[in-house]
């Protein structure tokens, strides 16, 4: 059987990252070949440009950075298609659901920010976890980045939920880690792909 492909997506500080790892651990812990991917990958060529870009040293176009992100995703489909053929379990910290929401809430056109990612492989799976603006300002570190204002992630939010899908799972990170925790893993623990192959053409329905 092929791995599941499972995204996870939120609005900054809302406990991703952590929660990434800690699934990661409850599929290993059952015995499932399992990864972590993370996007941005700025490990690679085009997520080094983008670290500058975030880290506020490097200036870029609005439209030219949003293409440097989804080439970063592109550049790494063709390892993911090959894990997920080989059973691994993926489980990835932001998508091009990021993508869009960050780029559209700058002022850039939907449909425009879809293109370039639309043909990505389809997640099995979205997990949302939404936080409060008010709470993630209270979460340590919020300002340091260049999207880390009330006023962009507000509008970041309110763009992910246009993008939401039936299939999505909405939860509420204002809990404890271990409540989101057990609300991301009873979603995702008996969960099986619905086609042989890993889904491609994601937006292209
Ligand atoms: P992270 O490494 O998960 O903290 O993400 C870094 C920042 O980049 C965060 O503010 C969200 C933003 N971001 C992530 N992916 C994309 C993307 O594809 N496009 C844009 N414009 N921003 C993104």
């Amino acid at each position: 059987m092929r791995g599941l492909f499972i995204v996870i997506e939120g609005c900054d500080r809302s406990g991703k990252s952590t929660q990434c790892e800690r699934l990661l651990q409850r599929f290993r812990d059952q015995g499932r070949d399992a990864q972590l991917i993370k996007f941005p990958d700025r490990t690679i060529q085009s997520g080094q440009l983008i670290d500058g870009y975030l880290k506020q040293s490097r200036h870029l176009h609005d439209k030219a950075i949003h293409l440097f992100f989804s080439a970063n995703r592109w550049e790494a489909m063709d390892a993911i298609a090959a894990k997920l053929k080989a059973g691994t379990t993926l489980v990835v910290d932001r998508y091009a659901f990021s993508g869009v929401a960050f780029s559209a809430a700058k002022g850039l056109d939907l449909e425009w920010c879809k293109n370039p990612d639309k043909g990505l492989l389809i997640p099995d799976k979205v997990l949302f976890l939404d936080l409060p603006i008010e709470k993630a300002e209270q979460r340590g570190g919020f300002g340091e980045e260049r999207y880390e204002t009330r006023e962009l992630q507000t509008k970041v939010r309110d763009i992910f939920m246009q993008l939401k899908e039936d299939s999505w799972k909405i939860i509420d990170a204002d809990q404890t880690m271990e409540a989101v925790q057990e609300e991301m893993w009873n979603t995702v623990k008996e969960l099986k792909p619905d086609s042989e192959e890993p889904r491609t053409g994601l937006w292209e329905q």
